[in-house]
C-alpha cells in the first residue's frame, strides 16, 4: 500500500515537472496520454488491483482518483496558459505599420445619363433658359389633347402608352410640363424652358426602353422665327458635340408644332464620311423641333398672333449613346460597375 501511494505521489512529481517543461500544447496533450490514457502511467495503477487485500483496494482506487483530478486540473491550467500565450503572440505579429500609406478608396462614377443631362442643362441654362419640372402621372388632356393629338391620335393607343385610369397615364413625353407652364403663367417676359425627366412607353429593345429621359425645351416671345430655332440649336448642338459637327435640319411633322423638322449632325465617329455607327449616312438624327402650332397655343391660352414660339424634343439615352459610343440600351439600366467605370 505504501509503496503503491509512494508511486502515485512520484508520477504527480514528473507530471508538474513535464507540465513546467511544455511549450506546445501537443506537448500537454502527450503528458494527459503518457498518464492517464487507456495504457497510461497511473491509469495502469489500477491493474494491482487485484494483489491488494478487499480492505486496501477502496482506498487505491480513492488514491488514484484523487491524483487524476489533481492531473487533470494542472493539465488544463497549462492548456489555458499556452493559448493565452500563443494569442499574445500572434498579436505581436501582426504588427500594424501607421506609416503605411492610407488605402486609396474606390471611387464611383457618374452615371453617363447623369452626366450627359447635367451637360445639356448648363448649356441651355448658359443660353438663359430655366428648367421646369412637373408630375410623372399625367391627365390625357396635357399628354394629348393640350398637344393637339386628337382622340384617335395613335400616339394614344394602349401599346404606347401605359394607362393608370380610363384617362390617366404615366407621361409619353414631357411636352405636358411646357403646357402647363404655358397656361400657368401670360407671357409677359419670354418664356425660355426647358423640361427635363422621365417619360413612359410601351417599348422594348437594344434602343428603346419603357422609362426613358427626355429634354423637352420652348421659346415663346413676340417675333420668335424659324432662324431662331436653327441658330439655337446649332449653339446647342455645337456645345454639346464639338465646334466642328455640322447641323442639318429635315423637314418633318408633329401635330404640336408646324413647320416641324428633325436635326442631324454629322456623325460623331467618322465626321460625316460614312461608317457603322451612322449606317453610311455620315449624318446621325439627334433631336425633333418645330414652330409650336398655333392652335396649341392658343389652346394654352396665349393669343398666337401676338406671339410665336418654337420647340424641340431630345431623348437622353439617344445623345449619350452617341457620346460614349453605348451601342445597347439596356447597358444604361443594368447598373455594371464596368460600364460605369470607363465613362467620365
Ligand atoms: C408644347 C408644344 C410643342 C416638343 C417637341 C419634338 C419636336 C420631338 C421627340 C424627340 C426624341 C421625342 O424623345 S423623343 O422620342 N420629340 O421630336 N418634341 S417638338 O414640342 C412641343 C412641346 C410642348 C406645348
Amino acid at each position: 500500500m505504501t509503496m503503491i501511494s509512494d508511486k502515485i505521489e512520484a508520477i504527480k512529481a514528473a507530471v508538474d515537472e513535464q507540465i513546467a517543461k511544455s511549450e506546445a500544447l501537443q506537448d500537454v496533450q502527450n503528458i494527459r496520454v503518457k498518464y492517464l490514457g487507456k495504457k497510461g502511467e497511473l491509469t495502469s495503477i489500477m491493474k494491482d488491483l487485484k494483489n491488494l487485500s478487499k480492505e486496501e483496494r477502496p482506498q487505491v482506487g480513492q488514491l488514484v482518483n484523487t491524483a487524476r483530478g489533481i492531473i487533470e486540473d494542472h493539465l488544463k491550467a497549462r492548456m489555458e496558459e499556452l493559448k493565452e500565450k500563443s494569442l499574445e503572440m500572434k498579436i505581436q505579429s501582426e504588427k500594424i505599420d501607421i506609416t503605411l500609406p492610407g488605402r486609396k478608396p474606390v471611387m464611383g462614377h457618374e452615371h453617363p445619363l447623369h452626366l450627359t443631362r447635367r451637360l445639356m442643362e448648363q448649356s441651355f441654362l448658359n443660353m438663359g433658359f430655366s428648367i421646369v419640372e412637373g408630375p410623372d402621372i399625367e391627365s390625357d388632356y396635357y399628354n394629348f389633347q393640350s398637344l393637339n393629338l386628337p382622340e384617335d391620335h395613335p400616339a394614344r393607343d394602349m401599346q404606347d402608352s401605359m394607362y393608370v385610369t380610363q384617362n390617366i397615364l404615366l407621361r409619353t413625353h414631357t411636352s405636358p410640363l411646357e403646357a402647363r407652364t404655358l397656361q400657368a403663367h401670360k407671357p409677359n417676359e419670354p418664356f425660355k424652358i426647358i423640361a427635363p425627366g422621365k417619360v413612359y412607353r410601351c417599348d422594348y429593345d437594344a434602343t428603346h426602353s419603357p422609362v426613358f429621359h427626355q429634354m423637352e425645351g420652348m421659346i415663346v416671345d413676340k417675333g420668335i422665327r424659324f432662324s431662331d430655332l436653327k441658330g439655337m440649336l446649332e449653339d446647342f448642338l455645337r456645345d454639346i458635340f464639338g465646334p466642328q459637327t455640322k447641323v442639318r435640319f429635315r423637314a418633318s411633322y408633329f401635330p404640336f408644332t408646324e413647320p416641324s423638322a428633325e436635326v442631324d449632325i454629322s456623325c460623331v465617329m467618322c465626321g460625316g464620311k460614312g461608317c457603322r455607327v451612322c449606317k453610311g449616312t455620315g449624318w446621325i438624327e439627334v433631336l425633333g423641333s418645330g414652330m409650336v402650332n398655333p392652335k396649341v397655343l392658343e389652346m394654352c391660352g396665349i393669343d398666337s398672333q401676338k406671339y410665336s414660339g418654337f420647340a424641340f424634343g431630345i431623348g437622353l439615352e439617344r445623345i449619350a449613346m452617341k457620346r460614349y459610343g453605348i451601342t445597347d440600351m439596356r447597358l444604361l439600366y443594368e447598373g455594371d460597375a464596368r460600364l460605369l467605370g470607363q465613362l467620365r
